[in-house]
């Protein structure tokens, strides 16, 4: 017999393979158009990958927010909705699944995570207090604005370096936190807004060490925790695969000896709880839980929904269970790891380490004929919808904004674009066809030339901007 010609993905990485965790019982057609339509469809956007139909798009990256596939445990549980106004009893599921898996005493239901950040917000910030964090996020910096707050970066300062390879770049450096705290006084500290699997900085994990230590400055100087959840489950994954002493732990133990060092959290449930909309606010505190419990029924509806119908909030509650188990999130992450590392191996710059939710390619590198005020990552963005009709997203000085003293814009070290993977939706060959496309991309980037916005919202920009090519 000759020698075998072909070998399987896991032999091509030394191992054997591995499957998702799932069979597929319905699908949903998607196509391409051609190049002609594309670019229509790319210049009727004005170059901003929001303003796309999704329609238009083949493989639809932009998000890992509300993208995900349901289980059809998840679809049953839907027909089990009581759209009771008051005490409808998925919300008391909601709650048992929530107390479960995150710890928390007190749940307090939102449409979706903005909604929970507006009203911790406006619930524990005064006026002229500072919010330290571990990275800005969009959305959470807003609501912190909006409430008189001030969001100030304690995050370690690999996390602004794309190729350095440190395992929990998503730490906070107490030392920061700490010399903030000193210099103003812990009276004008807010709280501590921490997010499990940052983001912004590529999806990188904060270690147990770090929440544990972070604790203890809490209780040193009386300042509380909040924990930005919505990706959790996924840290508590890289704490599993990379922290000492948690080899024989479950991600489901893991998170909640994580959530234990926090005083509450809110959760976009469009991530990690593998729905298409919801979110929560939970907090340990009595009276903190009574005062958001009458904001809630101002902004979003009343305190057993939320602004949720009741078949969400099932959806929701066996989300929670699933998005713990082991083998999910570990084919969810795994998914990610595959597509960084043959973007790696073929000399494409990414964001390293590769994170838990999406490849961050790294447009200052893809780009460095461009200035950062010419939006390389916006031009990144709509170029790979240009070539295979990918759709990602900017993450780079469009979201960065303007600084609302000076009104310039705000320089990010980072400028990314994302590829966000949608959990339980797409296969090995969807990420084969993106890694070819950006290779494709990379290899011809000395054409491509900047943009310049034509059309700037005063509030996060990068969901309304337009762009004209240079
Ligand atoms: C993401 C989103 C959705 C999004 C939001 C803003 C701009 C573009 C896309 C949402 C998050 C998030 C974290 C860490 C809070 C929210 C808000 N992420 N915290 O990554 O990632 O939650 O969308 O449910 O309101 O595409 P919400």
């Amino acid at each position: 017999m000759t020698k075998p010609k072909y070998k399987t993905m896991g032999q091509q990485f030394g191992r054997r393979s591995w499957a998702e965790p799932w069979k597929i019982k319905m699908v949903e057609p998607i196509k391409m158009l051609t190049r002609e339509e594309r670019e229509k469809a790319i210049l009727d956007a004005g170059h901003n990958t929001f303003l796309l139909r999704s329609e238009d798009v083949y493989i639809d990256l932009l998000t890992d927010s509300g993208t995900n596939a349901m289980s059809d445990r998840q679809w049953a549980g839907i027909m089990l909705g009581d759209e009771a106004y008051a005490g409808s009893r998925n919300f008391y599921n909601l709650e048992d699944a929530m107390r479960d898996h995150y710890g928390y005493k007190y749940l307090v239901p939102t449409h979706q995570g903005r909604g929970a950040e507006h009203l911790i917000s406006q619930a524990v910030i005064e006026p002229g207090q500072y919010v330290p964090g571990n990275m800005y996020f969009t959305t959470t910096r807003l609501h912190q604005e909006l409430a008189g707050g001030t969001f100030v970066d304690v995050i370690v300062e690999e996390a602004h370096d794309p190729s350095d390879l440190h395992p929990f770049k998503g730490n906070v450096d107490l030392e920061k936190l700490e010399d903030l705290v000193k210099r103003e006084g812990a009276e004008k500290i807010a709280y501590i807004s921490l997010a499990g699997t940052v983001n912004m900085a590529g999806g990188q994990p904060v270690s147990m060490a770090n929440a544990k230590a972070l604790r203890a400055l809490g209780d040193q100087y009386n300042i509380r925790i909040f924990l930005d959840a919505t990706r959790a489950a996924e840290n508590a994954y890289f704490i599993q695969q990379r922290e000492e002493g948690y080899q024989d732990k479950s991600v489901a133990e893991i998170l909640l000896e994580f959530c234990s060092y926090t005083d509450g959290a809110w959760m976009s449930a469009k991530k990690d709880h593998l729905v298409n909309i919801g979110g929560w606010l939970a907090v340990n505190d009595a009276e903190l839980f009574d005062q958001l419990r009458n904001l809630v029924v101002v902004y979003e509806g009343l305190h057993t929904y939320g602004g949720m119908a009741g078949r969400d909030m099932e959806a929701l509650a066996i989300g929670i269970v699933e998005s713990v188990d082991d083998h999910h999130i570990s084919s969810r992450v795994e998914q990610v790891q595959y597509l960084g590392a043959i973007m790696l191996d073929w000399g494409i710059p990414i964001m390293q380490p590769v994170g838990g939710h999406a490849i961050f390619l790294d447009a200052r590198s893809f780009y460095p004929h461009i200035p950062q005020d010419q939006f390389p990552a916006q031009v990144l963005a709509s170029q790979l919808y240009l070539d295979s009709g990918i759709r990602g997203m900017e993450r780079g000085i469009v979201s960065a904004g303007r600084d609302p003293e000076t009104g310039d814009h705000r320089y990010p070290k980072l400028e990314l674009t994302r590829l966000a993977i949608p959990r339980r939706v797409y296969t090995q060959s969807h990420m084969d066809v993106v890694v070819e496309a950006t290779k494709e991309l990379y290899d011809n980037r000395e054409q491509t030339r900047g943009l310049k916005m034509v059309y700037e919202p005063k509030q996060l920009r990068f969901f309304q901007g337009r762009f004209e090519s240079l």
